[in-house]
């Protein structure tokens, strides 16, 4: 029997299942550089540098190690562009009579391989994606006999599991959570670690020009790129991290500061999602680094409570609620997304920081993410398809499974609370008291409305004001109502009028 083993370009992993009794003598590796999967979104270039290369490497490095690959490059006279049909290509090349492939990381790729056994007739083996700490079904199972699913709760379950931090049944230190302590603004003349910037090699930059010929119109800048892309720079960026990083990381994780991109951030999304990082190894050197004395207990258990806790989680309910979980749209946004989140050309200092930090890395840490731009989504209405559309295509680390529930669930409220119990808005008070932003802006962040108020502050307002039939009865959102409530209704009809103008002026991206 020949095997075609299908490796896909976020599968990198050498304990990835699709390889798991590979025949070496027999077998043949596919991997294969697709054109559609660089466009069906339009990925920022570094991303696509970064798999491209990534990829690359991987396959010499299987081929070194004795695999015989069959690697189908992007600009091949004869590729089709598209899984589906280099698949069917490399079935026919080397009469392949039986197809073995990892499940992938997003629907719409599932659904393709289960079309596969039929259209090419032949057997199409697919195989758990075993690089996650808790199961699709050990997911499912936890789910299965609660009414709302809070993270929280699973990741206390993630934590008896592994025993991780744990003193018998116990959590160390007494406590679960240690938010409170991880929630500190950054002292002004805190120095920030030094940042590892992997500079890019032959293979990178034949990539590097593969990308500014084929895709020069996507979103980012390029000239920049330093991401790890093989398995060694993978580890040497996750040894850096917990070495240099990781004690400053529970303190400062939700703070921001102009110009200061990556902050105590691990940076290790991108090579965890392509798989050149397991989360397995990743939280046992966080752990080892405590156990050792080099990290504090409130930042070991933060950075753990993100891997085990929260990446966990949202693949869990990615694949519990798909593939209708991105059609809902409870807050009934309808906006389409300002041009701003592509040029950063904004006066809204927080916004331009955090838009053009994307720019220039195809990054930007969570607090960003969810706190400037993913807030000024959910409070100006933007629809949640072009918001969700967005964050796929302008991050490093963006694949559906992650940054579906993380936007349509986590930032924008859209799945009406399956993800999280209250929307995550807040007004410029929070923008100012966890960042510097404020004051290289020309807004005023204690004003609520009128000339020169912050745009976050009149739209806070508005969006509970809008959104009072669907929001007040959430009872995580007393307070919030109950300081509405104190605005009497010419404060209420001014920050209304304010806000419509304001969205009313933001101007959309013309179609490209
Ligand atoms: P750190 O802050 O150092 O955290 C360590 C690790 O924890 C991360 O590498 C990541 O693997 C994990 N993690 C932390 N928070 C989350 C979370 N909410 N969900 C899943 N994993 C988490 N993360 C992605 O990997 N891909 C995405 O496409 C993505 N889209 C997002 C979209 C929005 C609107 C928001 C609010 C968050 C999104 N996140 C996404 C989650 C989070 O912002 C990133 O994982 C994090 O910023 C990556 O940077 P880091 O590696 O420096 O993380
Ligand atoms: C993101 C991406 C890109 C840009 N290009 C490729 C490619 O050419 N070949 C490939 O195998 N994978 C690529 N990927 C990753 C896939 O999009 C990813 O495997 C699916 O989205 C499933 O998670
Ligand atoms: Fe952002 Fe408002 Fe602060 Fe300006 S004043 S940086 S718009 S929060």
């Amino acid at each position: 029997m020949k095997t075609l083993r299908f490796i896909l370009g976020d599968q990198l992993s050498r304990s990835i299942s699709s390889l798991e009794g590979c025949d070496l003598d027999r077998d043949i590796i596919l991997m294969a550089e697709v054109s559609g999967e660089a466009t069906y979104v339009r990925h920022h270039k570094q991303k696509l540098a970064l798999v491209l290369s990534a990829m690359r490497h991987f396959a010499e490095e299987l081929e070194s190690e004795g695999f015989c690959l069959d690697y189908v490059r992007l600009d091949h006279e004869d590729n089709t562009g598209s899984f589906s049909g280099e698949l069917q290509r490399a079935v026919s090349r080397h009469g392949a009579d039986r197809i073995v492939i990892t499940e992938p990381g997003e629907w719409r790729i599932l659904e393709l391989m289960r079309s596969w056994e039929k259209d090419l007739g032949i057997p199409v083996e697919i195989m758990q994606d075993n690089r996650f700490l808790a199961s699709r079904t050990e997911f499912e199972e936890w789910a299965s006999d609660r009414k709302s699913l809070r993270m929280e709760y699973f990741y206390r379950e993630m934590r008896r599991k592994t025993g991780w931090l744990m003193d018998g049944d116990k959590p160390l230190g007494g406590r679960w959570n240690y938010d409170a302590e991880n929630r500190k603004s950054l002292p002004r003349d805190l120095v920030l670690p030094e940042r590892r910037r992997f500079e890019p090699d032959r293979i990178t930059l034949e990539v590097m020009d593969l990308v500014t010929d084929g895709f020069d119109g996507h979103f980012g800048e390029l000239e920049s790129f330093g991401w790890p892309v093989t398995r060694k720079e993978a580890l040497d960026a996750l040894a850096h991290f917990t070495e240099v990083c990781l004690p400053g990381f529970g303190d400062y994780q939700d703070a921001m500061r102009n110009g200061a991109d990556f902050l105590f951030h691990s940076l290790i999304s991108p090579c965890l999602n392509l798989g050149l990082l397991e989360a397995l190894e990743v939280c046992e050197a966080v752990l080892s680094a405590h156990d050792e004395g080099q990290a504090p207990l409130a930042a070991t258990e933060g950075f753990l409570r993100q891997v085990l806790g929260w990446r966990e989680f949202v693949r869990g309910l990615y694949w519990m609620h798909m593939p209708d979980y991105g059609d809902s749209n409870f807050l009934e946004a309808d906006r389409p997304l300002p041009e701003f989140y592509w040029t950063a050309e904004t006066p809204m200092n927080c916004l331009a920081q955090t838009v053009d930090a994307t720019r220039r890395n195809a990054y930007a840490h969570h607090i960003q993410r969810l706190m400037i731009t993913g807030n000024f989504a959910l409070l100006a209405g933007i629809n949640p398809a072009e918001v969700e559309e967005w964050y796929l295509a302008v991050y490093a680390d963006a694949y559906e499974w992650v940054e579906l529930p993380n936007t349509h669930g986590m930032a924008l409220f859209a799945d009406g609370g399956l993800m999280a119990s209250k929307p995550y808005a807040a007004s410029g008070a929070y923008i100012n008291r966890m960042s510097d932003y404020c004051k290289g802006c020309e807004f005023d962040p204690k004003k609520r409305s009128g000339e020169g108020a912050c745009p976050f502050n009149f739209l806070y307002w508005y969006f509970l004001i809008c959104n009072e039939g669907r929001l007040r009865s959430n009872p995580r959102m007393g307070l919030s109502y109950r300081n509405l409530d104190r605005l009497d209704d010419d404060q209420k009809g001014r920050i209304t009028r304010q806000a419509d103008a304001f969205l009313e002026s933001l101007a959309r991206r013309p179609k490209n």
